[in-house]
Formats: structure tokens, C-alpha cells, sequence
């Protein structure tokens, strides 16, 4: 297939061609950038989620469940069609987690409403999460109401592939004992829903005050408005006296997907996070955010790719002995890798 056919095929929802068009897009081959070239137009219309934490929280299977009520929703409301692309950087060796992953996503199978794809961990994180940015468009492009990312939450490149999503989940569970890394790792600051999963277990109590707690320290409210780029709310409360109206606090819900209880709430509070910032002007401003946050990823991981191709072979390796020992400072470092690659050009 040609790269034209391929975008062609995706835009008239052929999955072969859309699973073609993922692997290429994935891998960054030309045809898969060419193919987003024609795609990006088509994109911005999916609502994009993040679904995030510790790993054994219940991620995959959360994501089972909230696919499987967007295709049968109650009476009266529409079937949404839904993608799933499920990053486990901690899991470089395939197999135990995508596995299980797959296999808890068969009641899915054969839908032609859903579409799941795991990312393959190899490469370095800043590219896993800028080929996710990459895949999750081929989905919009695709026509997906829906795109759920689910990430084990556990350092700074999953907080980049969280701030590709216009709505955060972060899941919690009782006796993981993880409050404390979750507050760390800044996951509860880009939390839009809470979810307390694991609620049939002993402990959730504990796990939803200590969550409560963070949350109050995560989200003073200026931080809040400062955080998420949205500076212009600031200036717009004295036309909007409710304050209310215009500061989204994340609900905490609880949740068992082992039998579905509390999904429809969870969705609800999924559905009513668009709502919100579509009524607050937040979407456009997400989106800015989101893309901005792209376009960083992209041009550093370009520019430092670009400059370490230009570099004398062992001209870093050499820098680093030097900081290593102590000869010199890392910034002084960074000058003399600068100076040697302009010169080498
Ligand atoms: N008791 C209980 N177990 C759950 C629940 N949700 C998931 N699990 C189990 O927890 C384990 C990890 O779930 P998984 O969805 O793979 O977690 P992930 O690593 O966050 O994606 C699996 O054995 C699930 O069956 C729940 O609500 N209650
Ligand atoms: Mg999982």
C-alpha cells in the first residue's frame, strides 16, 4: 500500500490499513510520517483520556470496563466508538503485562467499535511518549469518540503521556502504599478524576483521606489555574463571579472492575470533565497545552538527535569522563559539546 492509500484507507475506517498505518507511525519510518502528514487535518475532534497509576492498581482492566459500557450504554444513549493504546514502559520485555492485557480485552474482540493497541517499549522514554502523541492522532484521525491511554504512572515520561490527554484519571488502589509516590511524581497535580479502584478490598477508606489529603496540597486553588495554563481564568473571574463555574475539582470515586461497580459514575465524571471545559473555553486552551507540550517533545528530541549525530565519535563519552573527574563543570561540558559540533560542521 502506498502512503496515500494508507491514510485513504484509515480515513474510510479499514482497520488493516489503520493497524498498518499504526506500525509505521510507531516506528517513525517515512511512510508513517507522511501518513500523519495526511492525517493531522482530519484529527482533533476524539476525546482523549488518560488513564494513570501505579502499576496493579487495575488500569487495564478499568479500561475494559469503561470500553465495554461506551459500546452498551444505558437505554436512550448513543455507543461511543472507542481506541485503547496501553504504554507499560516498565514492562521492556513484552510478554507478562501486554499479554494480560490482551487477554482481559477479549470480551472486546471482534467489536468493530473498539480498537486496541499496545505500545512497544522499546526505545527511550521521550520517544515512547512522543510515539504515543503520534498514535493517539492516527485514532483521531480514524474517527474514535474516545481514545483511553492507559500508562503506568512512575516518573516524568508518564506525566508527558498523561499531558497528551484532554482529561486525566489517576488510579489509586488500597494497600499499594503508594499515596506518598503518587504526590512525588506530581500525578495527582494533572489529576482530573480520582479513582479509588479496588474498593471491595479492606482499606479504601485509608486510601481515599490519604488522597483527599494530597489533593488539598495539590491543588491549592492558584496553583490549580497557574498549572493548567489557564491564566486566562484568572483574569476572567470578575465576569464570571462564580467561581465554581470556572475551577474543576477532581471528584475521587470508587470504583470495582473486577465487576463494573461504579463505572457508569466514572464515565459520567468522564463526560462531564469535556462538559466542563468545553463550557470554560478550557478545551481550546487544553488543546494549546497539549500541542505546545508536543511540540516541545518533538523539537528537543529532535535537536538533541541532530547534535549527537554531528558529534566527533566519543566526544560526549570524553565530556563525561571530564565531569566525571571533576575537571570540569557539566555546563562547561555542554559549552565545549556545542562549540566542538559547531565547528565540526
Ligand atoms: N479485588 C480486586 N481486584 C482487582 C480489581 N481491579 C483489578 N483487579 C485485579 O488486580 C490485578 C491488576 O489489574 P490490572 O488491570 O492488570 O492493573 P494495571 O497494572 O493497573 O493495569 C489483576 O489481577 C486484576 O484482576 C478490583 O476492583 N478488585
Ligand atoms: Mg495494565
Amino acid at each position: 500500500m502506498a502512503e496515500m492509500d494508507l491514510a485513504q484507507g484509515v480515513l474510510a475506517g479499514d482497520r488493516l490499513a489503520l493497524a498498518r498505518t499504526l506500525s509505521q507511525v510507531e516506528n517513525s519510518t517515512p511512510e508513517g510520517r507522511l501518513a500523519l502528514s495526511t492525517l493531522f487535518p482530519h484529527t482533533g475532534k476524539s476525546h482523549l483520556v488518560g488513564i494513570t497509576g501505579a502499576s496493579g492498581t487495575g488500569k487495564s482492566s478499568l479500561v475494559n470496563q469503561l470500553a465495554l459500557f461506551y459500546r452498551k450504554p444505558p437505554q436512550g444513549e448513543l455507543a461511543r466508538r472507542v481506541a485503547v493504546v496501553a504504554v507499560d514502559p516498565t514492562s521492556p520485555f513484552t510478554g507478562g503485562a501486554i499479554l494480560g492485557d490482551r487477554i482481559r480485552m477479549r470480551d472486546l474482540a471482534g467489536d468493530p467499535g473498539v480498537f486496541i493497541r499496545s505500545m512497544a517499549t522499546r526505545g527511550s522514554l521521550g520517544g515512547i511518549a512522543s510515539a504515543t502523541a503520534a498514535v493517539v492522532q492516527v485514532l483521531d484521525a480514524a474517527g474514535f469518540d474516545l481514545i483511553l491511554i492507559e500508562t503506568v504512572g512512575a516518573g516524568q515520561s508518564e506525566v508527558d503521556i498523561a499531558r497528551l490527554a484532554h482529561t486525566t484519571v489517576v488510579v489509586e488502589a488500597p494497600g499499594l502504599g503508594d499515596d506518598i509516590q503518587a504526590i512525588k511524581a506530581g500525578i495527582l497535580e494533572i489529576a482530573d478524576v480520582l479513582v479509588v479502584n479496588k474498593a471491595d478490598l479492606p482499606g479504601v477508606e485509608n486510601t481515599e483521606r490519604a488522597l483527599r489529603g494530597s489533593l488539598g496540597l495539590a491543588h491549592p486553588l492558584p496553583h490549580r489555574i497557574m498549572h493548567h495554563g489557564r491564566l486566562d481564568t484568572v483574569a476572567n473571574q470578575a465576569s464570571q463571579p462564580d467561581l465554581t463555574e470556572s475551577i474543576w475539582m477532581p471528584p475521587i470515586l470508587r470504583t470495582v472492575a473486577i465487576d463494573g461497580s461504579g463505572i457508569p459514575k466514572l464515565a459520567e465524571a468522564i463526560t462531564a470533565h469535556r462538559e466542563y471545559l468545553e463550557r470554560t473555553g478550557g478545551w481550546g486552551q487544553r488543546e494549546r497545552w497539549r500541542l505546545q507540550t508536543e511540540l516541545d517533545m518533538l523539537l528537543t528530541n529532535r535537536l538533541v538527535d541532530d547534535f549527537r549525530s554531528n558529534l566527533v565519535a566519543g566526544a560526549y563519552e570524553r565530556a563525561l569522563e571530564s565531569v566525571l573527574e571533576r575537571r570540569i563543570s557539566p555546563i562547561q561540558a555542554v559549552e565545549n559539546l556545542i562549540n566542538n559540533s559547531s565547528r565540526a560542521k
